[in-house]
């Protein structure tokens, strides 16, 4: 990838990685093609940029029948974050949003018993995590809304089974049929250098059931005979060993700040719910979570927290750290 691209392109790349449907993954191109610096360095991403808009032009007109790729699925997004949950059959996806949420999923000793996408919130600390359950990937099926969810989600818990001999099988499988996809699992969330449609999402690999007395010696073969450069977390959905842990990874990954507000006219923040951003917002984008006009009307705010003097005045520039409280004057 050419070096000094903007961060507006950097973010319609984003925006292409998570589109969902022929428009969306119209839009972000062209802003692409016209934020990348022209020269002799970018001609090979610039051809490439050009042949994708061409082809999401036909894909518009045709209402998504020339690629067949795009669903236009929608789940609505809550909380901090998204977190997929995906693998193969049986392996306790499901067992493991009802262990971390209160969604009441379908669970069942036996193959496909997730048909449909199932959130719930995780509540981690005064944070709410989104979590989706999906359907199983085999070699035979990966459907278009998991994947479209998978290329969305902020970050992607591939499940493995240590409860099963076929376990490690059924993860080759899985891993294979991402392989054959465009849509895969990665270290972080990226775009593939050398082909744009191939996208990664940052993802880790959960080992359930450690509760099996034989769980160490299918973890040995896992090693054996499916390798991943991905990290790994060892727990059970059905005793809760692991789960804490989990839960702080899950936030570490989705590497947010929560920011609370106080009222110029109260005493106290509110402290009843965080606004939560990505790290290194500004309290521009704080003020424009919170309310439009507000980011719009900004001059000034107070800021109290483990990186200012009590009661500093600061700009909309200003970038924010963990558990500041922030006092907005208009
Ligand atoms: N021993 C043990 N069993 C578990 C654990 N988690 C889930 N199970 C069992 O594994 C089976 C499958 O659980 P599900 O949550 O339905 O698995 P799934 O991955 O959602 O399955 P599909 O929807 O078919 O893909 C059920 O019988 C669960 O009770 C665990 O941590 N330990
Ligand atoms: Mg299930």
């Amino acid at each position: 990838m050419p070096a000094n691209l903007t961060p507006q392109y950097h973010k319609a790349e984003e925006a292409y990685r998570r589109a969902t449907s022929p428009d969306e993954e119209l839009s972000a191109l062209q802003v692409m093609l016209r934020e990348v610096p022209k020269h002799k360095g970018t001609d090979k991403l610039q051809a490439e940029l050009k042949q994708k808009i061409s082809r999401a032009k036909e894909d518009v007109q045709s209402g998504g029948k020339a690629s067949g790729k795009r669903t236009g699925y929608r789940l609505p997004s809550q909380g901090a974050g998204r977190v997929l949950l995906v693998g193969p059959p049986n392996t306790g996806k499901s067992q493991l949003l009802k262990a971390l949420t209160r969604a009441e999923p379908a669970v069942g000793d036996y193959p496909f018993t997730t048909v449909e996408p199932l959130p719930g919130m995780m509540l981690f600390e005064d944070v709410q995590i989104q979590l989706v359950d999906t359907p199983p990937i085999t070699s035979d099926v990966f459907d278009p809304v998991t994947q479209g969810l998978m290329r969305g989600a902020d970050l992607v818990l591939a499940i493995a089974d240590l409860a099963s001999d076929d376990g490690p099988f059924e993860f080759q499988d899985f891993m294979a049929k991402l392989e054959s996809t465009k849509t895969r699992l990665g270290r972080e969330s990226k775009l593939d250098e050398n082909d744009l449609g191939v996208s990664y999402t940052q993802s880790l690999v959960i080992f359930n059931k450690s509760d099996d007395p034989n769980a160490g010696e299918r973890g040995e073969l896992y090693e054996e005979f499916c390798p991943m450069d991905l990290e790994s977390h060892h727990v059970s959905a059905t005793t809760a060993s692991g789960l804490e842990e989990l839960k702080q990874e899950i936030f570490r990954r989705l590497d947010v700040i929560r920011v609370y507000t106080k009222s110029p006219k109260s005493k106290e923040p509110d402290f009843d719910k965080p606004f939560t951003v990505k790290r290194g917002a500004t309290l521009l984008d704080v003020a424009e979570l919170i309310h439009h006009d507000l980011a719009k009307n900004l001059k000034n705010a107070r800021v109290w927290g483990s990186q200012v003097h009590d009661g500093t005045m600061v700009k909309g520039d200003y970038v924010v750290s963990d558990r500041d409280i922030v006092e907005i004057q208009q």
